[in-house]
C-alpha cells in the first residue's frame, strides 16, 4: 500500500479530523484560544500522526488541498462554537512553508474568513521560525497583508531555528510560541533560553506562549517570569471538537 496513494483517498473522502489543544492566559486562568491539529483516521491503518503525512503532504504538494481544508474546517468549526454561546476565542492552525509561498493566500484565508463568517482577529496562523527566516522579503510582505486583513500570527517552535534579531523585529507577528524541548528540559542553559525569549518578547510588544507545559512546576517557573500563555499536556491533550463544548463549560 503506498501511503501517497492514500493520502489522495484520504482527501477525497474526508478522513481527516481536527483536534483541538487549549492555550491559556497566566493571568487569568482563561482560555484564549485552540490549536488546530489535523489527525488522520485510515480504516486499515488507524490513526496516522501528523509527523509522517504533513511531510508527504508537502512532500507531494497535497499540502495545498489539505492546508485549505485545515483552515476551512478550523474557521467554520470556530465560528459554529460562537454561535452555539461559547465565549469567543482564537483558533491556531498551523501552515507549512509550500502553502505559505503559495500566491494568493492570503485571499485563500480571506475569502474562507467570508464563506464561514468567522471574524478574522479569531484566526491565528502559525509559521515557523524556519519558515519565517527563508524567504524574509516575502514572508513580511504577506504577514503585512496578513496584519491588514486582521488574521494574528504567531512564530511556532521558536528557539529552534537561527532567527535575526535584525529579521525579527520587522515581522509583523502577535506572538512567539516557545519550543516545548525547552520547556521539557530545563537544563541551566535552557531555563537561561526561555527567560530571555519571554524578555525579548515583551521588549518587542509580542505575546509569548510556552508549549509542552507538562507539570505544576512548569507552570510555577512560567508564572514567575511572566510568561503570558501556556499550552500543553497539563492543561489537556488536543481533544477533539464534541470534547471541547463540555471542556470549555467546566
Ligand atoms: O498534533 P501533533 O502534536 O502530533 O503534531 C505534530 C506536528 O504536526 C506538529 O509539528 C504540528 O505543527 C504538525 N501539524 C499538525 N497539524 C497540522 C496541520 O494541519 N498543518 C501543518 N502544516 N502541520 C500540522
Ligand atoms: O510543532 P507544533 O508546536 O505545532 O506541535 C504541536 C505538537 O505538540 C502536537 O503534536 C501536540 O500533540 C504536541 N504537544 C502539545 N502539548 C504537549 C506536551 O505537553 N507535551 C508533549 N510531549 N507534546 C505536546
Ligand atoms: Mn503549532
Ligand atoms: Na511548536
Amino acid at each position: 500500500m503506498q501511503l501517497e496513494t492514500e493520502l489522495h483517498k484520504a482527501l477525497q473522502h474526508q478522513d481527516f479530523e481536527l483536534f483541538f489543544q487549549p492555550q491559556y492566559d497566566l493571568k487569568t486562568n482563561r482560555i484564549t484560544g485552540f490549536e488546530a491539529l489535523c489527525r488522520w483516521f485510515h480504516d486499515d491503518l488507524g490513526v496516522i500522526p501528523p509527523d509522517r503525512f504533513i511531510p508527504l503532504a508537502e512532500k507531494t504538494g497535497l499540502i495545498l488541498e489539505l492546508g485549505d481544508w485545515v483552515i476551512y474546517e478550523a474557521c467554520r468549526q470556530n465560528k459554529l462554537w460562537q454561535d452555539q454561546g461559547m465565549p469567543k476565542v482564537k483558533v491556531s492552525v498551523n501552515l507549512s512553508a509550500k502553502q505559505f509561498l503559495r500566491r494568493q493566500l492570503v485571499d485563500r484565508v480571506r475569502h474562507i474568513l467570508d464563506e464561514t463568517g468567522l471574524e478574522p482577529q479569531y484566526l491565528e496562523i502559525e509559521i515557523t521560525e524556519t519558515m519565517a527566516m527563508s524567504n524574509e522579503r516575502y514572508i513580511i510582505d504577506t504577514l503585512h497583508q496578513f496584519e491588514k486583513l486582521g488574521v494574528q500570527v504567531a512564530l511556532d517552535d521558536f528557539g529552534t531555528g537561527y532567527s535575526s534579531l535584525q529579521y525579527l523585529s520587522q515581522f509583523p507577528l502577535n506572538k512567539i510560541k516557545i519550543d516545548r524541548s525547552f520547556i521539557q528540559n530545563q537544563s541551566k542553559q535552557n531555563v537561561a533560553i526561555v527567560k530571555s525569549i519571554i524578555h525579548l518578547s515583551h521588549a518587542l510588544n509580542l505575546k509569548v506562549i510556552a508549549e509542552g507545559v507538562e507539570t505544576e512546576d512548569d507552570l510555577k517557573f512560567l508564572l514567575t517570569e511572566q510568561c503570558d500563555e501556556v499550552q500543553g499536556f497539563y492543561f489537556s491533550k488536543p481533544i477533539p471538537a464534541q470534547s471541547v463544548q463540555g471542556f470549555i463549560d467546566v
